[in-house]
Protein backbone atom coordinates (compact mmCIF):
# COMPACT_ATOMS: atom_id res chain seq x y z
CA UNK A 1 0.00 0.00 0.00
CA UNK A 2 1.30 3.47 -0.77
CA UNK A 3 0.28 6.13 1.58
CA UNK A 4 0.31 9.71 1.19
CA UNK A 5 0.69 11.90 4.45
CA UNK A 6 0.15 15.17 4.59
CA UNK A 7 2.17 17.00 7.36
CA UNK A 8 4.34 14.19 8.32
CA UNK A 9 6.61 16.40 9.70
CA UNK A 10 4.55 17.62 12.42
CA UNK A 11 3.86 16.44 15.93
CA UNK A 12 0.89 13.67 15.41
CA UNK A 13 1.79 13.31 11.38
CA UNK A 14 5.34 12.01 12.47
CA UNK A 15 3.84 9.89 15.50
CA UNK A 16 1.28 7.81 12.54
CA UNK A 17 4.48 7.83 10.36
CA UNK A 18 6.94 5.80 13.25
CA UNK A 19 3.48 3.68 14.62
CA UNK A 20 3.03 2.43 11.05
CA UNK A 21 6.33 1.48 10.40
CA UNK A 22 6.51 -0.59 13.50
CA UNK A 23 2.69 -1.99 12.96
CA UNK A 24 2.68 -2.68 9.34
CA UNK A 25 5.14 -3.84 6.65
CA UNK A 26 3.27 -3.57 3.84
CA UNK A 27 2.87 -0.11 3.65
CA UNK A 28 5.39 2.77 1.96
CA UNK A 29 5.03 6.25 3.41
CA UNK A 30 5.16 9.48 0.96
CA UNK A 31 5.31 12.80 3.44
CA UNK A 32 4.22 16.00 1.61
CA UNK A 33 4.79 18.46 4.29
CA UNK A 34 6.28 22.12 3.72
CA UNK A 35 8.62 22.27 6.75
CA UNK A 36 6.96 25.66 8.03
CA UNK A 37 7.57 26.29 11.96
CA UNK A 38 5.90 23.40 13.04
CA UNK A 39 7.77 20.76 10.76
CA UNK A 40 10.47 18.84 11.54
CA UNK A 41 12.61 16.41 9.57
CA UNK A 42 13.98 15.21 12.48
CA UNK A 43 11.06 13.75 13.57
CA UNK A 44 10.96 11.33 10.98
CA UNK A 45 12.84 7.84 11.07
CA UNK A 46 15.42 7.44 8.39
CA UNK A 47 13.61 4.72 6.82
CA UNK A 48 13.97 3.11 3.31
CA UNK A 49 10.07 3.21 3.06
CA UNK A 50 9.67 6.72 3.72
CA UNK A 51 10.34 9.71 1.13
CA UNK A 52 9.87 13.00 2.54
CA UNK A 53 8.81 15.58 -0.59
CA UNK A 54 8.86 19.29 0.84
CA UNK A 55 6.12 21.28 -0.69
CA UNK A 56 2.76 23.05 -0.15
CA UNK A 57 -0.22 21.25 -0.52
CA UNK A 58 -2.02 24.41 -1.50
CA UNK A 59 0.82 23.84 -5.14
CA UNK A 60 -2.16 22.24 -6.89
CA UNK A 61 0.65 20.47 -9.15
CA UNK A 62 2.42 19.13 -7.14
CA UNK A 63 -0.31 17.63 -4.96
CA UNK A 64 -2.35 16.17 -8.17
CA UNK A 65 0.95 14.13 -9.37
CA UNK A 66 1.54 12.71 -5.56
CA UNK A 67 -2.04 12.01 -5.10
CA UNK A 68 -2.30 10.27 -8.57
CA UNK A 69 0.41 7.64 -7.21
CA UNK A 70 -1.40 6.94 -3.95
CA UNK A 71 -3.60 4.63 -2.67
CA UNK A 72 -4.92 6.71 0.20
CA UNK A 73 -4.33 9.84 1.48
CA UNK A 74 -4.06 10.86 5.14
CA UNK A 75 -4.64 14.34 5.79
CA UNK A 76 -2.67 15.48 8.58
CA UNK A 77 -1.29 19.01 7.27
CA UNK A 78 -2.49 21.80 9.07
CA UNK A 79 -1.74 25.33 10.55
CA UNK A 80 -2.86 23.92 13.97
CA UNK A 81 -1.87 26.18 16.80
CA UNK A 82 -5.13 28.96 18.45
CA UNK A 83 -2.70 31.64 19.45
CA UNK A 84 -0.76 32.33 16.18
CA UNK A 85 -4.57 32.00 14.59
CA UNK A 86 -5.09 35.08 16.40
CA UNK A 87 -1.78 36.71 15.79
CA UNK A 88 -2.61 36.26 11.83
CA UNK A 89 -5.13 34.05 10.43
CA UNK A 90 -4.40 33.80 6.74
CA UNK A 91 -2.20 31.02 7.56
CA UNK A 92 -4.50 29.09 8.38
CA UNK A 93 -7.51 30.24 5.57
CA UNK A 94 -4.39 29.40 3.17
CA UNK A 95 -3.54 25.48 4.19
CA UNK A 96 -6.13 24.38 6.06
CA UNK A 97 -9.06 25.39 3.56
CA UNK A 98 -7.17 26.36 0.23
CA UNK A 99 -4.74 23.26 0.65
CA UNK A 100 -7.28 21.07 1.92
CA UNK A 101 -9.28 22.09 -1.04
CA UNK A 102 -6.60 20.87 -3.81
CA UNK A 103 -6.15 17.77 -1.78
CA UNK A 104 -9.86 16.91 -2.18
CA UNK A 105 -9.38 18.23 -6.25
CA UNK A 106 -6.69 15.53 -6.71
CA UNK A 107 -8.16 12.44 -4.54
CA UNK A 108 -11.67 13.04 -6.56
CA UNK A 109 -10.03 12.86 -10.32
CA UNK A 110 -7.50 9.97 -9.90
CA UNK A 111 -10.11 7.97 -7.14
CA UNK A 112 -8.07 7.90 -4.42
CA UNK A 113 -9.26 7.01 -0.93
CA UNK A 114 -9.18 9.80 1.80
CA UNK A 115 -8.85 10.14 5.47
CA UNK A 116 -9.33 13.67 6.58
CA UNK A 117 -7.74 14.30 10.22
CA UNK A 118 -9.96 17.03 12.15
CA UNK A 119 -10.59 18.57 15.69
CA UNK A 120 -13.12 18.19 18.54
CA UNK A 121 -12.73 22.15 18.23
CA UNK A 122 -14.62 22.70 15.10
CA UNK A 123 -17.87 21.89 17.97
CA UNK A 124 -17.23 24.90 19.79
CA UNK A 125 -16.99 24.64 23.73
CA UNK A 126 -19.20 23.22 26.65
CA UNK A 127 -20.04 24.96 29.50
CA UNK A 128 -17.70 23.61 32.78
CA UNK A 129 -20.22 22.89 35.01
CA UNK A 130 -22.51 19.22 33.48
CA UNK A 131 -21.56 16.46 31.70
CA UNK A 132 -22.61 17.17 28.24
CA UNK A 133 -20.30 15.67 25.80
CA UNK A 134 -19.51 16.26 22.17
CA UNK A 135 -21.14 13.61 19.58
CA UNK A 136 -20.79 13.30 15.68
CA UNK A 137 -24.24 14.97 15.93
CA UNK A 138 -23.56 18.25 17.51
CA UNK A 139 -23.82 20.93 15.55
CA UNK A 140 -20.77 23.11 13.97
CA UNK A 141 -20.14 26.42 16.01
CA UNK A 142 -16.34 27.02 16.05
CA UNK A 143 -14.77 29.99 18.05
CA UNK A 144 -11.31 30.89 16.52
CA UNK A 145 -10.07 31.20 12.77
CA UNK A 146 -8.04 27.66 13.75
CA UNK A 147 -11.13 26.02 14.15
CA UNK A 148 -13.18 27.89 11.96
CA UNK A 149 -10.80 26.55 9.23
CA UNK A 150 -10.73 22.96 10.15
CA UNK A 151 -15.03 23.65 10.53
CA UNK A 152 -14.89 24.64 6.99
CA UNK A 153 -12.40 22.10 5.68
CA UNK A 154 -14.22 19.25 7.24
CA UNK A 155 -17.65 20.37 5.25
CA UNK A 156 -15.94 20.86 2.22
CA UNK A 157 -14.50 16.90 2.68
CA UNK A 158 -18.56 16.01 3.84
CA UNK A 159 -19.67 17.48 0.29
CA UNK A 160 -16.98 16.02 -1.72
CA UNK A 161 -18.25 12.62 -0.56
CA UNK A 162 -21.67 13.62 -1.48
CA UNK A 163 -21.41 15.54 -4.25
CA UNK A 164 -18.60 13.51 -6.34
CA UNK A 165 -18.58 10.26 -4.37
CA UNK A 166 -15.37 10.39 -2.97
CA UNK A 167 -14.26 7.76 -0.74
CA UNK A 168 -14.22 9.13 2.55
CA UNK A 169 -13.65 9.45 6.20
CA UNK A 170 -13.45 12.03 9.04
CA UNK A 171 -12.04 11.84 12.29
CA UNK A 172 -11.82 14.61 15.05
CA UNK A 173 -9.70 14.37 18.01
CA UNK A 174 -9.42 16.08 21.24
CA UNK A 175 -6.17 17.07 22.70
CA UNK A 176 -3.43 15.03 21.87
CA UNK A 177 -0.14 14.71 24.03
CA UNK A 178 3.64 12.66 23.66
CA UNK A 179 6.62 13.29 22.42
CA UNK A 180 7.18 15.09 19.24
CA UNK A 181 5.27 17.78 19.95
CA UNK A 182 6.17 21.47 19.15
CA UNK A 183 7.06 23.92 22.31
CA UNK A 184 4.44 26.28 21.90
CA UNK A 185 1.53 23.84 22.57
CA UNK A 186 0.80 23.37 26.57
CA UNK A 187 2.15 20.29 27.48
CA UNK A 188 5.40 20.61 26.18
CA UNK A 189 5.83 24.59 26.77
CA UNK A 190 5.51 23.70 30.17
CA UNK A 191 7.82 20.77 30.61
CA UNK A 192 10.61 23.18 28.75
CA UNK A 193 10.16 25.71 31.12
CA UNK A 194 10.43 23.70 33.93
CA UNK A 195 13.48 22.51 32.68
CA UNK A 196 14.53 25.64 32.00
CA UNK A 197 13.89 27.02 35.47
CA UNK A 198 10.78 29.18 34.47
CA UNK A 199 7.61 28.74 36.23
CA UNK A 200 4.69 27.35 33.79
CA UNK A 201 2.08 29.94 33.17
CA UNK A 202 -1.90 29.15 32.97
CA UNK A 203 -4.13 31.36 30.85
CA UNK A 204 -6.06 33.04 33.13
CA UNK A 205 -7.82 30.96 36.52
CA UNK A 206 -6.34 27.65 34.22
CA UNK A 207 -9.91 26.09 34.63
CA UNK A 208 -10.55 25.40 31.51
CA UNK A 209 -10.76 21.59 30.54
CA UNK A 210 -9.25 19.99 27.61
CA UNK A 211 -9.97 16.09 27.25
CA UNK A 212 -6.28 14.57 26.85
CA UNK A 213 -5.59 11.48 24.51
CA UNK A 214 -1.65 9.79 23.40
CA UNK A 215 -0.73 10.83 20.31
CA UNK A 216 -0.45 6.78 19.87
CA UNK A 217 -4.55 5.99 20.62
CA UNK A 218 -5.24 8.89 18.31
CA UNK A 219 -2.85 7.03 15.58
CA UNK A 220 -4.02 3.71 16.40
CA UNK A 221 -7.95 4.54 15.95
CA UNK A 222 -7.19 6.91 12.69
CA UNK A 223 -5.82 3.30 11.32
CA UNK A 224 -8.89 1.52 12.58
CA UNK A 225 -10.97 4.14 10.64
CA UNK A 226 -9.20 3.94 7.16
CA UNK A 227 -9.39 -0.01 6.83
CA UNK A 228 -12.94 -0.32 8.27
CA UNK A 229 -14.91 3.09 8.69
CA UNK A 230 -17.50 3.46 6.77
CA UNK A 231 -17.49 6.14 4.18
CA UNK A 232 -18.59 9.04 4.78
CA UNK A 233 -18.71 8.82 8.35
CA UNK A 234 -17.24 10.90 11.03
CA UNK A 235 -15.99 9.14 13.72
CA UNK A 236 -14.75 11.39 17.17
CA UNK A 237 -11.77 10.33 18.89
CA UNK A 238 -10.93 10.75 23.07
CA UNK A 239 -9.98 8.41 25.66
CA UNK A 240 -11.77 10.00 28.77
CA UNK A 241 -9.37 11.96 29.48
CA UNK A 242 -10.92 15.54 31.00
CA UNK A 243 -8.44 17.57 32.88
CA UNK A 244 -8.56 21.37 33.61
CA UNK A 245 -5.39 23.21 32.60
CA UNK A 246 -4.47 23.44 36.56
CA UNK A 247 -4.78 19.93 37.51
CA UNK A 248 -2.17 19.63 34.39
CA UNK A 249 0.32 22.31 35.50
CA UNK A 250 0.08 21.03 38.83
CA UNK A 251 0.59 17.52 38.16
CA UNK A 252 3.81 18.54 35.55
CA UNK A 253 4.94 20.76 38.92
CA UNK A 254 4.58 17.51 41.30
CA UNK A 255 6.36 14.98 38.52
CA UNK A 256 9.19 17.28 38.34
CA UNK A 257 10.14 17.66 41.48
CA UNK A 258 8.78 21.19 42.34
CA UNK A 259 5.47 22.65 44.64
CA UNK A 260 2.44 22.03 42.91
CA UNK A 261 1.84 26.00 43.20
CA UNK A 262 4.40 27.14 41.30
CA UNK A 263 3.26 28.60 38.32
CA UNK A 264 2.04 31.75 36.97
CA UNK A 265 -1.31 33.20 36.20
CA UNK A 266 -1.03 35.29 32.19
CA UNK A 267 -3.81 37.18 30.60
CA UNK A 268 -6.11 34.56 29.08
CA UNK A 269 -6.78 33.75 25.58
CA UNK A 270 -9.26 35.68 23.44
CA UNK A 271 -12.53 33.67 22.70
CA UNK A 272 -10.91 31.07 25.01
CA UNK A 273 -12.61 27.82 24.86
CA UNK A 274 -14.13 26.92 28.37
CA UNK A 275 -14.13 22.97 28.18
CA UNK A 276 -14.33 20.28 25.38
CA UNK A 277 -15.04 16.34 25.96
CA UNK A 278 -15.78 13.58 23.47
CA UNK A 279 -18.22 10.83 23.33
CA UNK A 280 -15.92 8.28 21.47
CA UNK A 281 -19.22 5.23 21.56
CA UNK A 282 -19.41 5.51 17.62
CA UNK A 283 -15.28 4.25 17.57
CA UNK A 284 -15.69 1.74 20.37
CA UNK A 285 -18.80 0.17 19.54
CA UNK A 286 -18.66 -0.12 15.70
CA UNK A 287 -15.02 -0.36 15.45
CA UNK A 288 -14.32 -2.09 18.20
CA UNK A 289 -11.33 0.64 19.09
CA UNK A 290 -9.91 0.87 22.54
CA UNK A 291 -7.66 3.29 24.16
CA UNK A 292 -4.40 1.51 25.72
CA UNK A 293 -3.10 4.82 27.55
CA UNK A 294 -5.25 4.51 30.53
CA UNK A 295 -3.28 6.42 33.18
CA UNK A 296 -2.86 10.00 32.20
CA UNK A 297 -0.11 10.87 35.06
CA UNK A 298 2.02 7.57 33.47
CA UNK A 299 1.62 9.23 30.17
CA UNK A 300 2.76 12.72 31.55
CA UNK A 301 5.63 11.40 33.56
CA UNK A 302 6.89 9.50 29.81
CA UNK A 303 5.98 12.58 27.81
CA UNK A 304 8.29 14.54 30.55
CA UNK A 305 11.04 12.05 30.21
CA UNK A 306 11.05 12.22 26.35
CA UNK A 307 11.73 15.98 26.72
CA UNK A 308 14.75 15.44 29.20
CA UNK A 309 15.85 13.16 26.73
CA UNK A 310 15.48 15.13 23.86
CA UNK A 311 16.37 18.55 23.96
CA UNK A 312 18.75 18.60 20.98
CA UNK A 313 15.57 18.17 19.32
CA UNK A 314 13.10 20.73 21.12
CA UNK A 315 16.03 23.36 21.85
CA UNK A 316 15.97 25.21 18.54
CA UNK A 317 12.73 26.21 18.67
CA UNK A 318 12.42 27.17 22.33
CA UNK A 319 13.46 31.17 22.37
CA UNK A 320 11.88 31.99 19.16
CA UNK A 321 8.32 30.55 20.38
CA UNK A 322 8.96 31.94 23.98
CA UNK A 323 9.79 35.80 22.14
CA UNK A 324 6.92 35.00 20.19
CA UNK A 325 4.23 34.41 23.46
CA UNK A 326 6.03 37.37 24.66
CA UNK A 327 5.08 39.53 22.40
CA UNK A 328 1.33 38.21 22.61
CA UNK A 329 1.58 39.35 26.40
CA UNK A 330 1.19 35.30 27.39
P1 LIG B 1 1.60 20.42 13.84
O1 LIG B 1 1.48 21.92 13.77
O2 LIG B 1 2.54 19.82 14.83
O3 LIG B 1 2.02 19.85 12.42
C1 LIG B 1 1.48 20.36 11.22
C2 LIG B 1 2.39 19.92 10.07
O4 LIG B 1 1.80 20.40 8.84
C3 LIG B 1 3.79 20.50 10.14
O5 LIG B 1 4.75 19.51 9.87
C4 LIG B 1 3.81 21.57 9.05
O6 LIG B 1 5.09 21.78 8.48
C5 LIG B 1 2.82 20.99 8.05
N1 LIG B 1 2.22 22.02 7.19
C6 LIG B 1 1.68 23.21 7.57
N2 LIG B 1 1.25 23.89 6.50
C7 LIG B 1 1.50 23.11 5.41
C8 LIG B 1 1.28 23.26 4.01
N3 LIG B 1 0.69 24.38 3.51
N4 LIG B 1 1.65 22.26 3.19
C9 LIG B 1 2.25 21.13 3.68
N5 LIG B 1 2.50 20.95 5.00
C10 LIG B 1 2.13 21.92 5.85
O7 LIG B 1 0.12 19.89 14.04
P2 LIG B 1 -0.40 18.59 14.82
O8 LIG B 1 -0.66 18.95 16.23
O9 LIG B 1 0.45 17.44 14.49
O10 LIG B 1 -1.83 18.42 14.12
C11 LIG B 1 -1.98 17.59 12.97
C12 LIG B 1 -3.44 17.55 12.57
O11 LIG B 1 -4.21 17.05 13.63
C13 LIG B 1 -4.03 18.91 12.22
O12 LIG B 1 -4.90 18.75 11.12
C14 LIG B 1 -4.81 19.30 13.47
O13 LIG B 1 -5.89 20.14 13.16
C15 LIG B 1 -5.27 17.94 13.95
N6 LIG B 1 -5.53 17.81 15.40
C16 LIG B 1 -4.57 18.14 16.30
C17 LIG B 1 -4.81 17.94 17.65
C18 LIG B 1 -3.77 18.27 18.69
O14 LIG B 1 -4.03 18.12 19.88
N7 LIG B 1 -2.56 18.65 18.33
C19 LIG B 1 -6.04 17.43 18.07
C20 LIG B 1 -7.00 17.10 17.11
C21 LIG B 1 -6.73 17.29 15.77
O1 LIG C 1 1.06 28.44 27.98
C1 LIG C 1 -0.12 28.03 27.89
N1 LIG C 1 -0.93 28.11 28.98
C2 LIG C 1 -2.23 27.69 28.97
O2 LIG C 1 -2.93 27.79 30.00
C3 LIG C 1 -0.64 27.45 26.67
C4 LIG C 1 0.22 27.34 25.45
C5 LIG C 1 -1.95 27.01 26.67
N2 LIG C 1 -2.74 27.13 27.79
C6 LIG C 1 -4.10 26.59 27.78
C7 LIG C 1 -4.95 26.94 26.59
C8 LIG C 1 -5.84 25.71 26.45
O3 LIG C 1 -6.95 25.81 27.32
O4 LIG C 1 -3.95 25.16 27.73
C9 LIG C 1 -4.96 24.56 26.92
C10 LIG C 1 -4.31 23.79 25.78
O5 LIG C 1 -3.71 24.74 24.92
P1 LIG C 1 -3.06 24.33 23.49
O6 LIG C 1 -1.98 23.34 23.72
O7 LIG C 1 -2.73 25.59 22.77
O8 LIG C 1 -4.25 23.52 22.81
P2 LIG C 1 -5.75 23.91 22.36
O9 LIG C 1 -5.90 25.36 22.10
O10 LIG C 1 -6.69 23.24 23.31
O11 LIG C 1 -5.78 23.16 20.92
C11 LIG C 1 -5.17 21.87 20.77
O12 LIG C 1 -6.11 20.83 20.77
C12 LIG C 1 -6.97 20.76 19.66
C13 LIG C 1 -4.34 21.80 19.49
O13 LIG C 1 -3.37 22.85 19.49
C14 LIG C 1 -5.21 21.89 18.27
O14 LIG C 1 -4.44 21.74 17.08
C15 LIG C 1 -6.23 20.79 18.34
O15 LIG C 1 -7.15 20.93 17.30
Amino acid sequence: MRLLVTGGAGFIGANFVRLTLETRTDVEVTVLDLLTYAGNAASLPEDPRVTLVKGDIADAEMVDALVAEADAVVHFAAESHNDNSLDDPWPFVHTNLVGTFHLLEAARRHGVRFHHISTDEVYGDLPLEGGDRFTPDTPYNPSSPYSSTKAGSDLMVRAWVRSFGLEATLSNCSNNYGPLQHVEKFIPRQITNLLDGVRPKLYGAGLNVRDWIHVDDHNRAVWTILESGRIGETYLIGADGEASNRDVVETLLELMGHERDDYEHVPDRPGHDLRYAIDASRLREELGWEPRYGDFRAGLSATIDWYRAHEAWWRPQKLETELRYQRLGR
